[in-house]
């Protein structure tokens, strides 16, 4: 079946970007699994063309489990260590395309010349538009012509969905519990939903999400993908844009669900990704003002959607691979940037674990740049996106008691290793710093 259960209990997935399968492994025993998230999603693991560049991944060769990342044993290994950490792992899956470069050969040694990857797929297994979209009005040029020159897969043929199939079973047997479906805009979701029903889950619950970017006016719409798992809502990740750097109101965030996007039972939300950061077209770890974090805390506080927290490094040429050729890691200078370790998005992730889908409550903005929320009586926070302190007296059905601030500290031994807010009869008041944040939740109530 697919479904969104597996790890239900902590729902938040990190896009581990670019971490090879040995330092994955060794993260989620370290850190992942204990903080409490549920999900890692890594890159592509398949054979793709060879080069330091990122994007090399999305050029698919063929489906050997040798990539930059590591090799099928690594990439085994890493699955058990994040299972025995209680971490479930999603895999980037490329089912669209081929790689787009005229020839040359793969990190495994396979030679290719565009439309004849040998062993695997012949001319006869791509479209026959082989160029570029020029139309995106068209839902067929988007779905049978090239996305940025890649190689298009026939996905309606019985022999390429068999093809598909036999890759994503292979990684199924390793004990992969999710896939990220690329470019799936790109592909008929009929051809996905076939796809998919010949996947051996024995019975276990897989979880899908799906890239297809919002664009306005078009065809081919994240909503028309409901059927066949979560879907990526952009839109999302472009409100909370506008919405902190001032160009819309924070206050307008309040109902998601009424927006005519995906359903937030469906979507997969995020303040940034791999692409996004790169494109200058949303927030970055290097904007001003704190905002990313304040964006960070949002997306997993609000309940609309599953979030997911992008895991990062820094770089000056858009199209450079990760540093320490993808050994990542979190010591300083190692030019990773190592969000999922940020003490308020750590903080963050278990108020979402500890309020789960409680409804979002008590809801106040005395400012449009001001918001605060309960999650039911199980979580309460306040967002201020203003460059001065904001001091409130808030209403929440939490029960009465002393809690720990979860967006600079925590609760260790019994202590708040920061400040402490007492709830007393169904209210508390509070200092919420300048272009800050401040959280509690039942799971770290002092007393
Ligand atoms: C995705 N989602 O649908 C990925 O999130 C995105 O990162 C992928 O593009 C894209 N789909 C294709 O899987 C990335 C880079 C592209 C790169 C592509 C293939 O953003 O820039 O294209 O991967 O490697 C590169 C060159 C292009 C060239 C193409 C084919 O940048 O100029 O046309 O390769 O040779
Ligand atoms: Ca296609």
């Amino acid at each position: 079946p697919l479904g969104r259960v597996v790890n239900s209990n902590k729902p938040v997935i990190i896009e581990m970007f670019e971490w090879n399968w040995d330092s994955v492994a060794a993260e989620c025993q370290n850190f992942i699994g204990p903080a409490g998230y549920g999900f890692v999603q890594v890159n592509p693991p398949q054979e793709s063309i060879s080069g330091d560049q990122w994007w090399t991944d999305y050029q698919a060769v063929s489906y050997q489990l040798t990539s930059k990342h590591g090799n099928r044993q690594q990439f085994q290994n890493m699955v058990n260590a994040c299972h025995n950490a209680g971490v479930s792992v999603i895999v980037d899956t490329i089912w669209n395309h081929m790689a787009g470069l005229d020839s040359g050969s793969g990190n495994a040694g396979s030679s290719f010349t565009k439309y004849n990857y040998p062993g695997i797929y012949q001319n006869q297994d791509f479209h026959n538009c082989r160029h570029g979209i020029n139309n995106w009005n068209d839902a067929t040029e988007i779905q049978t012509c090239e996305l940025a020159g890649l190689a298009d897969l026939a996905t309606e043929t019985e022999y390429v969905r068999s093809r598909l199939a036999q890759y994503g079973n292979d990684l199924l047997s390793l004990g992969v519990d999710g896939l990220r479906l690329d470019a799936a805009k790109h592909m008929p979701v009929a051809d996905i939903s076939n796809i998919l029903s010949r996947l051996n889950t024995n019975g276990k619950s897989l979880y899908i999400t799906q890239e297809v970017v919002y664009g306005g006016g078009q065809p081919v719409t994240p909503n028309q993908y409901t059927q066949t798992g979560d879907v990526q809502e952009f839109r999302f990740m472009d409100a909370l844009r506008d919405a902190f750097t001032g160009k819309s109101k924070l206050s307008d965030l309040k109902d998601l669900d009424n927006r005519g996007w995906v359903p937030g039972s469906q979507a997969n939300v995020f303040v940034a990704n791999h692409d996004s950061e790169r494109n200058s077209g949303t927030l970055t770890a290097n904007s001003p003002s704190n905002i990313y974090t304040l964006a960070s805390i949002f997306s997993l506080a609000h309940p609309y959607g599953t979030p997911t927290v992008l895991s990062s490094y820094s770089f000056s040429n858009a199209d450079a691979g990760p540093p320490n050729g993808g050994a990542g890691n979190c010591n300083q200078g190692s030019g990773f940037i190592c969000q999922h370790r940020w003490q308020e998005i750590v903080g963050m992730v278990k108020f979402r674990n500890t309020v789960g889908s409680a409804p979002l409550t008590n809801w106040v903005a005395p400012d449009s740049q001001r918001i605060a929320f309960g999650r039911g009586s199980l979580g309460f926070v306040a967002i201020n996106n203003e460059d001065s302190a904001w001091t409130a007296t808030f209403t929440t059905s939490l029960p009465d008691g002393t809690y720990c601030d979860v967006i600079k500290g925590e609760l260790s031994n019994g202590q708040c290793t920061s400040s402490t807010f007492t709830v007393k009869g169904g209210s508390f008041k509070a200092t919420v710093p300048q272009r800050g944040a401040i959280a509690i939740h039942t799971g770290a109530k002092r007393s």
